[in-house]
């Protein structure tokens, strides 16, 4: 994970440090609220070591933000990752803390349980999982950009070739009316499907339509392209594959076999 290279910005986990340690020695008001974060937040970070990448905290980002043009503006990215997906993992962490989830529990676990728990948990749970997803599938701009291996073995025996799975994901990604997500997904039955969520909502949750582990995500809310693409979200869609970590993906998905 390195972020030391964002647009020769100091690194952004330096700046979110210093600007906590300065907003918490400044306001001894909320000492109490911080206190009470504090005793909570570590379990979590451990538990996102002990399970994976993903956990109930943001992750500096693994690259730098211009690192996707041109397919992705850094502007977009900027945005996206400091002010969309931070919010999201922030509010997460109120809803944590106010629903009184166990410092045991899995954000997995948590999704996979979220008609239990309050709309805001199950907007910001889904929108910090599905941005930190995001991220970590995603990487400059490849030529030929295709997965190989037992993921590429499973995508051409799931939709028929690489170029029919392109446009079946496409399809879901472009169909899904307003706000959204486009996944590839392993279901428990260990079989590839293409399916696409409302809002921040994913395949892990119980209540989604089709459940499963999401191996890719696309997100397809105008926030993530609207500055360079405007209403030409098919545009966006068809360039984004131009940046799939297909690596990434395929270490889900052998992780999950
Ligand atoms: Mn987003």
């Amino acid at each position: 994970m390195h972020n030391g290279d964002n647009a020769g910005k100091p690194p952004l986990k330096f700046l979110l440090m210093s600007t906590s340690r300065r907003r918490f020695l400044a306001t001894t008001g909320k000492a109490t609220l911080a206190i009470g974060l504090a005793q909570l937040l570590p379990d979590h970070k451990l538990l996102a070591q002990q399970y994976g990448a993903i956990g109930f905290s943001q992750q500096p980002l693994p690259y730098a933000f211009n690192a996707l043009e041109p397919v992705i503006d850094a502007t977009t990215m900027e945005l996206h990752y400091t002010k969309h997906a931070a919010a999201y993992a922030k509010a997460l962490n109120e809803a944590i803390v106010a629903e009184k989830v166990a410092t045991t529990t899995t954000i997995e676990q948590l999704l996979g349980n979220i008609s239990k728990y309050s709309t805001k948990m199950r907007n910001n749970g889904g929108g910090h999982y599905n941005h930190e997803l995001f991220w970590s599938t995603m990487q400059a701009p490849q030529a030929n950009n295709i997965p190989y291996g037992k993921l590429a073995a499973a995508i051409n025996a799931s939709f028929g070739s690489f170029a029919n799975f392109q446009t079946k994901f496409s399809d879901a990604a472009k169909a899904r009316f307003g706000s959204g997500w486009a996944w590839l997904v392993l279901t428990a039955e260990k079989q590839l499907v293409i399916t696409s969520t409302p809002n921040q909502d994913n395949p892990l949750m119980d209540v989604a339509e089709v459940k499963g582990l999401p191996l890719l995500g696309l997100d397809v809310w105008e926030h993530a392209y609207y500055l360079k693409y405007q209403n030409k979200r098919a545009d966006y869609i068809q360039n984004w594959f131009q940046v799939i970590h297909w690596q990434q993906v395929a270490a889900r998905y052998e992780a999950a076999l």
